[in-house]
């Protein structure tokens, strides 16, 4: 039987939960002995501009060993455009020139959190003293926080370009859309500023020797990182080496390294002495990127029997000071905005906005959790103004099984799917009609604890930049061990297990006796990483075609080892043995086989680019308890179907909807990154930044579906992102389904017990 497909645990595990991992910060090698410390001097003020910096006394604190400013950057080539993905074809992207991002401040702040000085020490607590000392001279600007004030424009970020809106595109709204509609329902609504918040922050070191640069990073990708890094630096990319170590999460903030760590790494090569950094929590909230940060206007429309014809999604994309990629998060929204339902006419447009805050980047789902938050508000708005229970509303509308491939109107087309099964698996298996109807009994007695049912479909793109493909090298040993070298860069998800996995059947050797290294650039020049919920269907596949090419290579030598014909021969998947077909007394090992490949080894190497995005979706169901009195909601059920191909290991998978999921219900409920109207951040610690724990969450209905891809060999799709992607609206939608027998139509994220009862308040108020 193949392992594949079946229950195997993490062998990451028992390392990382008894010896702990080795994170950028605990690295101990030679080439850092005596590394100094880097401490920033960071803006306390949102809008400024600077007119003085005085580092004379800093530079005299015990353990300083140089104090930098702009003023030191001279021996760098101008700053590199956006750090981040490569845009996809047709994207805006609002990088460089005019909007660029200085190394450090050059005239002016921007953001609380941004970059104006370094301080190296000896020691790390000599640079938090030293740092103080630093004498900046701010004179205020106004701050441009939100939508409204960035749009209207009277303080500007760049004022070169006369306005704080760096991209507008989009369709018009043109009124023939909603013509034929009986109902149409429009409304504002805020998906809110997230902080990633990884256990391990940014961490970074560096160091310089004969002309090499080595770069040690807390990153998703070490070789997109070595291109940034030599793009910033005018290098050769060979003359940089980056290593990823162990990852403590990145959820997409950590995708290639910042300009903090491309400071961290010029000032090694200023100073001539190795450094090291490794944020503090408060600097990982205030300048790490943020996630989200859309205000979206829905406008649905259709008739009174439940059909949708019609959707305008109209987004402002909060970028942040400075457009990193949050300038082309609003593109993936606008293309996965009709969501999975089969709608005429759907109309997206949006300007991505600059204001006074963190920049803006990825965070698990990256634009694709804020299109299914926006049309799962707006069906469920429609649901509720034609009278007609939300599940129904989405299975009239529901991409039928018949219409794969799907040409969405947004312009992507969905590959495989079976959205109607989904939503009636969870219907099903979450017992929907009898949970209506104590919802209707609570009603009816009028308890003070009333129920929510919130449902959520979804499909989103993974792999969206398949065409950057991905690498993988498989090399067999003498003794027959094999290694795996994988430009797919492991951060918490289990990629050394999985590709033991794929090893072990298509060859037969023990899943025990392959090593999996990721993560050096040195080793694996060319890679692309993780992210996008790309690993499986292109780094995955890329492993699994390296095993082929290896397995046909130990055909030919081991019909040589046992004088046989090539076609006679069989792999015994069960022995990891070569033998003559129906005879298993003469075989070969791969060890032997492998010998037998002499000074060449037995390797193949694949760079696999004919992957293509892929479409995994489900439906979520959550079901909340909401106390009328207090606004106070409790999630008490979640069940879901996550759709994600054919699934190599269950255990993967489920850990992967289970993070997902915990991060979406915490948007919905609990987290928000909060700005004051002068831009200083008012969720500046883990106090005023409340994560999710355990403690909120009950466990988990995970109902399995596997509706194979059919683009790769695996039959994969990204699993990552899509707990993320349904969980949100879906518990946003079963807070308000709660009170909506009380007028309530919508809250805004997160649902938190002051909004709920605000919103119970008003809607008892107005009738
Ligand atoms: S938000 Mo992800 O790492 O594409």
């Amino acid at each position: 039987m193949s392992i594949l497909g079946t229950r195997v645990v993490r062998t990451e595990d028992p390392r990382l939960l008894t010896a702990g991992g080795v994170y950028v910060d605990d690295l101990r090698v030679p080439e850092l002995e005596g590394a100094a410390r880097v401490t920033f001097v960071r803006s306390p003020i949102a809008h400024a501009t600077i007119t003085g910096i005085d580092v004379s006394a800093a530079r005299q604190a015990p353990g300083v060993v140089a104090v930098l400013t702009v003023a030191d950057l001279d021996d760098l080539p101008p700053p590199p455009d956006d750090p981040g993905m490569s845009g996809t074809e047709g994207a805006p992207l609002p990088m460089g020139g005019a909007w660029s991002e200085p190394l450090l401040a050059v005239d002016r702040v921007r953001f609380v959190g941004e970059p104006v000085a370094m301080v190296i020490t000896s020691d790390r607590y000599q640079g938090e003293d030293a740092a103080e000392l630093v004498s900046v001279d701010y004179e205020p600007l106004p701050a441009v926080v939100g939508p409204d004030a960035a749009i209207a424009g009277s303080s500007l970020l760049f004022p070169p370009t006369g306005t704080n809106v760096a991209v507008a595109t989009g369709a018009p709204a043109e009124p023939s859309t909603f013509a034929d509609c009986e109902v149409v329902v429009e409304h504002t609504i805020s998906n809110q500023r997230l902080a990633p918040v990884p256990m391990e922050g940014r961490a970074v070191a560096a160091q310089w020797a004969d002309g090499k640069l080595t770069v040690w990073a807390s990153t998703q990708n070490a070789q997109i990182s070595r291109f940034i890094l030599a793009g910033a630096f005018g290098l050769d990319p060979a003359s940089i080496r980056v290593v990823a170590p162990d990852v403590g999460g990145g959820f997409g903030a950590k995708i290639g390294v910042d300009r903090d760590a491309l400071l961290v790494a010029w000032a090694a090569k200023h100073t001539g002495t190795p450094l090291r950094w490794a944020e503090t929590r408060s600097e990982n909230l205030l300048a790490m990127t943020h996630g989200r940060a859309q205000r979206q206007v829905v406008k649905i429309g259709g008739t009174r029997d439940g059909r949708i014809l019609a959707y305008r999604l109209e987004i402002v994309q909060d970028t942040g000071a400075y457009p990193r990629m949050g300038g082309f998060l609003p593109f993936l929204t606008s293309l996965m905005a009709a969501g999975p339902y089969d709608i005429a006419k759907v109309e997206t447009a949006y300007r991505v906005i600059v204001t006074n805050t963190a920049p803006i980047s990825a965070y698990r789902g990256a634009g694709r959790p804020e299109a299914t938050a926006a049309i799962e508000r707006a069906v469920d708005l429609f649901a509720a103004e034609i009278g007609m229970d939300p599940a129904e509303v989405r299975r009239i509308n529901l991409v039928p099984a018949d219409k794969f491939p799907y040409s969405s109107p947004c312009g992507a087309v969905y590959d495989t799917g079976a959205y109607v099964e989904a939503l009636d698996k969870v219907l099903a298996g979450s017992g929907y009609a009898e949970l209506r109807a104590e919802q209707a009994r609570r009603r009816q007695r009028g308890d003070v604890v009333q129920l929510g049912l919130g449902l959520a479909s979804y499909v989103e793109i993974t792999a969206a930049d398949a065409a950057g493909g991905e690498t993988a090298r498989l090399d067999v040993h003498d003794d027959g061990t094999a290694t795996v070298y994988t430009g797919s860069s492991a951060h918490g998800q289990g990629h050394h297990t999985a590709w033991a996995m794929l090893v072990q059947s298509e060859l037969g050797i023990d899943m025990e006796r392959v090593t999996v290294i990721h993560g050096d650039t040195d080793l694996i020049p060319l890679g692309v990483g993780t992210y996008a919920s790309r690993s499986l269907q292109l780094g995955g596949v890329a492993v699994q075609k390296a095993a082929v090419d290896v397995k046909e290579q130990g055909r030919r030598l081991a019909a040589e080892l046992l004088e046989a014909s090539e076609s006679d021969l069989e792999l015994d998947i069960e022995r990891g043995t070569w033998q003559v077909r129906g005879d298993p007394e003469a075989s070969r090992t791969w060890a032997q086989v492998a010998r037998q490949a002499g000074d060449a080894g037995l390797t193949a190497s694949v760079n696999y680019t004919e992957g293509q995005p892929t479409f995994p979706f489900g439906t979520h169901l959550a079901v909340t308890e909401v106390d009328t009195e207090t606004g106070k909601a409790r999630l008490i059920r979640h069940v879901t179907v996550d759709d994600a191909g054919t699934v190599l290991n269950p255990v993967l998978a489920e850990g992967q909807r289970h993070g997902g999921i915990a991060q979406g219900v915490a948007q919905a409920l609990l987290e928000e990154m909060v700005y004051d109207a002068d831009g200083n951040p008012v969720t500046g610690t883990l106090v005023d930044y409340a994560i999710i724990t355990a403690a909120e969450l009950p466990s988990f209905e995970l109902l399995d579906s596997e509706t194979p891809a059919t683009i790769n060999p695996l039959g994969a799709k990204g699993i990552g992102e899509a707990g993320t992607i349904g969980a949100t609206p879906a518990t946003q939608n079963s807070i308000i389904d709660a009170v909506s027998h009380l007028g309530v139509r919508h809250i805004d994220m997160p649902a938190t017990p002051e909004r709920v009862w605000a919103a119970i308040t008003a809607a008892r108020e107005s009738q």
